[in-house]
């Protein structure tokens, strides 16, 4: 059973399973990654506009957990960026992921501690940039994911980046169960990255309203808000409607900016799921439950053993 599902990337990260968890500010803190971790996947803290002091808390929380390798993503629109690559490069961080920006300058630094970086990409020229800067792999975000989206959808993304590029792809957006980590590896890639379910897991420290708005939507609950290149996915509610309602009156960057300012942490740390952001992808209503991050991948495991089986049956006629 150990060996199951075993791809490259899990001889790359250490990890018995191909799963890692998305790196979410004000949600991925060093309990929810533990815990993913300690399953057998990478649990990833998300260092988002945090305080390098807290990042820093968190990596040591998870030491103490578990001895297993996790990650931390690095925001780099965040005012402490810098503070916060010295503290991953100090606390030896084995492995780092990257959202809204190249990591390209710290590349050597990284290397030269032995961190794996993998950052996230929405196009394939950004992945060959990376690749050629030095990436261990990248992680193929598609538009079903919550948060900041790019252009392309995961089925279209995933295959474009496996040709262009020679570095494992984990694939990312749009992944709830065995059946898309199966979907994912057909594609090419030799990992999934899931954020939206691991939202719900029972170790997430995100408000329970969060997670019960997850839980509670339906298929097509998310919308994306924002002004075009910088669209966000998020729950509707009474927050996407004042964006919409900007959108009409023909709002500036400012204006939407004065609008989003704390949304997220007053949807996942006040609780506030009508009047802050509840980024979440397109599978939300495939979630049904709050569950320990273990069981999270036990499911994608067992689900995923499941369709291949199926399939095998089709091969065989
Ligand atoms: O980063 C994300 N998703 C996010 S960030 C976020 S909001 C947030 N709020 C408060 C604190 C911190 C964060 C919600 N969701 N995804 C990763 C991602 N990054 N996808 C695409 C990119 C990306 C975008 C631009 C990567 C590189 C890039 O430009 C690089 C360049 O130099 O061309």
């Amino acid at each position: 059973m150990r060996k199951v599902l075993h791809t490259e990337l899990c001889d790359l990260l250490g990890i018995q399973y191909p799963i890692l968890q998305g790196g979410m500010a004000w949600i991925a803190n060093g309990d929810l990654a533990a815990s993913v971790s300690a399953a057998g996947g990478l649990g990833i803290i998300g260092a988002g506009n945090a305080p390098p002091q807290v990042v820093r808390e968190e990596i040591r929380k998870v030491k103490e957990i578990t001895d297993q390798p996790f990650g931390v993503n690095v925001y780099y629109l965040s005012p402490f960026v810098e503070d916060v690559v010295q503290v991953v490069l100090e606390e030896r961080v084995p492995v780092i992921t990257t959202g809204a920006g190249n990591p390209g300058k710290h590349m050597a630094a990284f290397k030269e501690k032995g961190v794996k970086v993998i950052p996230v990409v929405s196009s394939v020229a950004l992945a060959k940039r990376l690749e050629r800067a030095g990436a261990d792999a990248v992680i193929a975000e598609g538009m079903e994911c919550g948060g900041h989206v790019g252009e392309l959808t995961t089925m279209a993304l995933v295959p474009q980046i496996v040709d262009a590029v020679s570095i494992p792809v984990i694939a990312a957006g749009g992944i709830a169960d065995g059946r898309g980590l199966v979907a994912a590896l057909a594609l090419g890639a030799k990992g999934v990255q899931l954020g939206t379910r691991f939202v719900c897991a029972t170790e997430s420290p995100v408000h329970s309203n969060y997670k019960k708005a997850i839980i509670a939507a339906k298929d097509r609950d998310t919308v994306l808000t924002g002004l075009p290149g910088h669209e966000v996915r998020v729950l509707k509610n009474k927050l996407t409607r004042e964006f919409f309602n900007l959108q009409k009156q023909n709002a500036t960057m400012a204006q939407y900016e004065e609008l989003g300012r704390g949304r997220l942490r007053l949807a996942a740390v006040e609780g506030d799921v009508q009047m802050g952001s509840v980024m979440a992808g397109q599978i939300s209503a495939m979630i049904q439950k709050e569950e320990p991050a273990a069981e999270i991948i036990r499911d994608l495991m067992e689900g995923a053993a499941a369709v291949l089986q199926g399939l095998e049956a089709l091969r065989l006629g």
